[in-house]
């Protein structure tokens, strides 16, 4: 038996060696390892041998065992490697292209807005996403007690001090006495961002959304001025002649308070799940600043006046587009935001 084997190792060996398509590989490796292969028939042999021969050629099974292995995983390696390296690669076929992304259809719509109120004079400003108590509510004249607090719970954060905690903003207004605060009047800005809220999330909310702030102080401002510059916004989004609708809305930090509605553009009106079968989406609440945001900001409100609103951008994006569910905007799914 010790022939054999030494004979089947050799006969193995040669035959790779020798071995010039890749496609042979796998029947060889049946040949000789395979469960039904020449090492298994030794292996069937050796069983049979008297107990005395056993050690010797138990070890030399072994041995050839490894040593075909090994040649079987060098001629595969050296498969491998002239298959990338040499004849069989075309150097002149063109490369993987690697995938571009394109911009989030929101942050296409913030920034046509950007140079949209850029052209009317206005100042782009950014704002922390972390807020404090202080310039989310109780700045904009909505106090601890207030039911407004209610309808902008939001996620809270460790830190800030006890009587001033830190918060996820509900809303981009804190940037109205910051802005305030920091430039003084007269002033006109913007600030687009990100805003959170404790919310159930439905095909129009979203517990992340984004926002357009817009502030104009200076003496004299009135509610023409805010319903002429709405004018502007709409018809430089849409393009179009967009019907809208103004009601009186309630918000602490404005007085008088609107809602301006725009007719939906999803149903045309008729009614569906974004505008919950009333027709009207709403997207623009606005009105004149109230004179203790003014104060807060250190300015004098009987020589000031002013306007502000805050777009709902993300809604706005879903009208444009004709999206249907709020919450395919931040669902990160390529086949939705390849579309833009
Ligand atoms: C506010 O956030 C006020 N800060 C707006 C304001 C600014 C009023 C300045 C007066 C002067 P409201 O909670 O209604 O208001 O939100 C403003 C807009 O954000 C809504 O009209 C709507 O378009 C959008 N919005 C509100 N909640 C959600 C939500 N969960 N998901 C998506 N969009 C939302």
């Amino acid at each position: 038996m010790q022939k054999e084997l030494e004979h089947l190792r050799e006969r193995a060996k040669e035959e790779l060696k020798t071995l010039t398509e890749q496609a042979d590989l796998e029947k060889i490796k049946i040949k000789y390892l395979g469960r039904k292969g020449e090492l298994a028939e030794m292996m069937k042999k050796f069983k049979e041998l008297a107990q005395a021969e056993r050690p010797k050629i138990g070890a030399l099974l072994n041995e050839v065992k490894i040593d075909i292995e090994k040649a079987f995983h060098e001629i595969t390696k050296s498969f491998k490697s002239a298959t990338v390296s040499s004849a069989n690669f075309d150097v002149t076929l063109p490369g993987i292209k690697p995938e571009r992304g394109n911009i989030h259809p929101v942050l296409q719509v913030q920034r046509e807005l950007e140079d949209l109120f850029r052209s009317m004079g206005f100042k782009v400003l950014d704002g922390p996403e972390v807020e404090s108590e202080f310039y989310n509510f109780e700045a904009l004249n909505i106090p601890s007690w207030h039911p407004a607090r209610e309808s902008q719970d939001t996620f809270y954060v460790k830190g800030g001090a006890s009587d001033n905690r830190l918060l996820l903003r509900t809303h981009t207004s804190p940037m109205q006495v910051r802005a305030l605060q920091q430039y003084g009047v007269p002033l006109r800005a913007v600030v687009p961002g990100r805003v959170f809220r404790y919310e159930a999330t439905d095909a129009s909310h979203e517990h992340t959304f984004w926002q357009m702030e817009g502030l104009v102080v200076d003496k004299d401002i009135s509610v023409s001025h805010l319903i002429a510059t709405m004018k502007e916004l709409l018809q430089g989004i849409f393009y179009r002649e967009v019907e809208v609708r103004l009601r009186p809305g309630y918000f602490p930090f404005v007085e008088p308070g609107f809602e301006l509605d725009i007719k939906c553009f999803i149903c045309g009106g008729t009614g569906c799940s974004v505008c919950k079968q009333r027709g009207w989406v709403e997207l623009l609440p606005c009105g004149l600043v109230h004179p203790k945001v003014l104060e807060a900001g250190g300015v004098d409100p009987k020589e000031y006046s002013g306007f502000a609103f805050g777009l709902g951008l993300s809604r706005l994006v879903m009208m444009r587009y004709k999206i249907d569910d709020i919450r395919l905007l931040l669902g990160g799914d390529l086949r939705f935001l390849k579309q833009f």
